[in-house]
């Protein structure tokens, strides 16, 4: 059961009066820098702020606890979090202002930033994924036993999010050294904890999840630094997760321009007579720790630390950029390194092809883990990952809850934590619980903070098995959208395995589609040793003048079946391979030559890959067209269950036509 204490006691235990008077100077720091920030605002110097006015033994506790080169990761209350990891304040102070000298170059702004120089790992306005990468900072210490405990932060309001329940859990299951820390500030926005959340103390949660859990007194900094210090210890020897819950309150509004006027007047009170500060300061006052000269020093030294920093921040130039550099700043800079295989190969599937470039992708790399839901002894639902735990182990061959969102999350934490993590989704399908983490963490986070995501996300994907709406979508227009993400989209054996070492080798966040229907029925002789390809190449199948037939995944199949069954057609056939990077070399070189094109895709039509490519043709070889460029794709509509539906639907025997009318236009 949590503990509770009633009013704020300091006991100070063994700490020496350094230790003591150290723990008043951190929390001074963040207060008197929210103080200056809010005169600026005022002289409408800075922009927005968010405050953390009365909550800075948390973050100053929870901070100090830790050492250095444990991750931690905070919210947008926890100035507390930057100063006590002695982050040079013109560098906070530029990153709010948007300068060079911040963390983000300007591109993301407050405190959504990171920084492995000091073990930060900021969050994204999202809220809720952070706590998921905290599970994979802390799995990857516990599979390197690096000893090492770590803590995310979350307001009582977050923990009203999926997420929450996911990354607890992900992390109880699997005995993760995590401290998850609930600041309870009593409002979320404008929005009090019964509005929030039905039961008495969020710490309560823990015994749900299996977990032991704390009610600590937020405002109290001996309190939070001991309690802290001693469950970081115990974790730190004994891996596993803790619940904390801080009790404290918000002092401003949630921002600084919204006020605090639906506070009652009474609790803004009570909550006043516990400051922090104040009252460690009269403890220690009254302690002889402290004295007004040591204040007055202390005080003197930070306010000289700001304003010089202050300076500094204001004296430098505003950030510029061109839009090549931004461009090229949004994946990490990647040597694609060629592997050609030997000569020796064996007939194999679509779906051994995967499995094969999967295994030695692991063999190759110590640090890669697989993470899926059924993938280690049942081997996956379509036995890509079979037999791999008798190889590699239950460590690196991790069944997951039904948690889609917390292990895109984990798996970017690994990625942080410097390790290499393939998630499959069971069905592609699904990825749409893991949507959030991808296109917000995983695909923003080099161009924010110049963190990669080094994940590969495997689909399992596509029409044609009579599976319905929610296990047949091929959905990869979702992906291609978002900059910051590689889709990769192979149609055979040989492409598979090779374009999956690449993936697995690529430090940016790789979209892997696998369409369910080749797994089984496509063959190829396939080398059996490692190979790479490289990703957006494509690859010409057929060569003829008339026609360009551009296509990808299933699609490139009937396209073959196609024009096995006009031998006079005269095409060119891109299969493209990959979506993001796109060949558009070789799109517009062929397009050039026949002057006809025609897109297919499986995918249902509107804003999907095959309109871009017909806009970029467009654009692009508009003086070499003899006709207009077509698309076809399949029915706006979700993917029928019946085979007949189903048929209906895809626009596979709709492509004959098609291509013919465009060769007579
Ligand atoms: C997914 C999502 N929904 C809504 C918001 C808008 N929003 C930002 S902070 C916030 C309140 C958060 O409350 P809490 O987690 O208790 O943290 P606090 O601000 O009180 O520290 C809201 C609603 C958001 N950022 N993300």
């Amino acid at each position: 059961m949590p503990t509770t204490k009633e009013s704020m006691v300091y006991e100070k235990g063994n700490l020496t009066n350094e230790a003591l008077i150290s723990l008043y100077k951190k929390m001074l720091k963040p207060r008197m820098i929210e103080e200056k920030m809010l005169i600026l605002l005022r002289q409408g110097k800075i922009s927005k702020w968010f405050g953390g006015i009365g909550q800075e033994a948390i973050a100053v506790g929870v901070t100090s606890a830790l050492t250095k080169d444990e991750y931690i990761l905070p919210m947008h209350r926890n100035l507390g979090v930057f100063t006590t990891r002695e982050i040079p304040l013109y560098r906070l102070f530029s990153q709010w202002q948007g300068k060079a000298n911040g963390f983000t170059k300007g591109r993301d702004r407050s405190f959504h930033f990171g920084t492995q120089d000091y073990n930060i790992v900021g969050m994204i306005s999202h809220l809720g994924p952070q706590l998921g990468v905290a599970s994979g900072i802390a799995l990857a210490n516990k599979l390197k036993d690096s000893k090492h405990a770590c803590a995310v932060f979350t307001g009582e309001g977050g923990t009203s999010e999926g997420d929450f329940h996911e990354a607890l859990n992900v992390a109880s299951v699997w005995s993760l050294p995590v401290l998850f820390c609930i600041e309870n500030n009593g409002y979320g926005l404008s929005t009090p904890t019964a509005e929030q959340y039905n039961c008495e103390h969020l710490a309560y949660r823990g015994k749900g999840y299996g977990m032991e859990s704390h009610i600590i007194d937020g405002n109290n900094i001996l309190e939070v630094y001991t309690k802290v210090s001693e469950l970081a210890d115990s974790i730190r020897e004994n891996p596993r997760p803790i619940l904390l819950e801080f009790k404290t309150f918000r002092m401003r509004g949630h921002e600084e321009a919204s006020g605090t006027k639906y506070v009652p007047k009474e609790l803004m009170n009570a909550w006043a007579a516990k400051d922090p500060i104040d009252n460690y300061r009269n403890y220690l006052l009254l302690e002889g720790v402290l004295t007004d000269e040591i204040e007055q020093a202390f005080r003197a030294e930070i306010s000289t630390e700001i304003n010089e920093n202050l300076k500094l921040a204001f004296d430098e130039e505003k950030i510029t950029s061109t839009k090549e550099a931004e461009l090229n700043d949004v994946y990490r800079d990647t040597a694609y390194e060629e592997v050609t295989p030997n000569t020796e190969t064996k007939n194999i599937r679509f779906v051994d092809a995967v499995s094969e470039g999967l295994k030695q992708s692991m063999e190759k790399h110590d640090d890669l883990i697989i993470m899926g839901q059924d993938v280690a002894e049942y081997g996956g639902v379509f036995k890509i990952t079979n037999n791999f735990i008798n190889q590699f182990g239950k460590e690196r061959v991790r069944n997951t809850p039904i948690c889609e969102s917390a292990i895109v999350s984990a798996s970017y934490g690994l990625s942080v934590n410097g390790m290499k993590a393939v998630m499959e989704m069971q069905f592609a399908d699904f990825v749409s619980s893991g949507f959030n983490p991808i296109v917000n963490l995983l695909a923003k986070s080099h161009y924010r903070w110049n963190q990669n995501a080094d994940v590969v996300v495997r689909m399992p994907c596509g029409a044609g098995v009579g599976a319905g709406p929610f296990h047949s979508q091929t959905n990869e227009a979702w992906f291609t959208k978002t900059p910051g993400l590689k889709v990769v989209y192979p149609a055979f054996p040989y492409d598979a395995k090779g374009l999956l070492a690449t993936a697995v080798n690529d430090p940016n966040p790789v979209l892997f589609f696998e369409h369910k229907a080749l797994y089984r029925s496509v063959y190829q002789d396939v080398p059996t040793d490692y190979y790479t390809l490289p990703l957006g190449k494509a690859s010409l199948l057929k060569e003829g003048n008339d026609i360009t037939i551009i296509t990808y995944g299933s699609a490139v199949h009937w396209a073959l079946n196609t024009l096995e069954n006009n031998p006079e057609v005269s095409a060119d056939l891109i299969d493209l391979r990959s979506l993001q990077p796109i060949d558009t070399e070789a799109i517009y070189a062929s397009v050039k030559k026949t002057g006809k094109a025609i897109i297919l895709q499986e995918d249902s039509l509107f804003g999907s890959i095959s309109s871009d490519i017909s806009a970029m043709i467009m654009e692009n070889c508009f003086e070499y067209l003899d006709g207009p460029v077509k698309r076809i794709a399949s029915m706006e509509t979700p993917i029928p269950f019946d085979q007949g539906l189903e048929q209906q639907y895809l626009p596979k025997n709709e492509f004959e036509a098609a291509l013919k009318e465009v060769l007579d236009y």
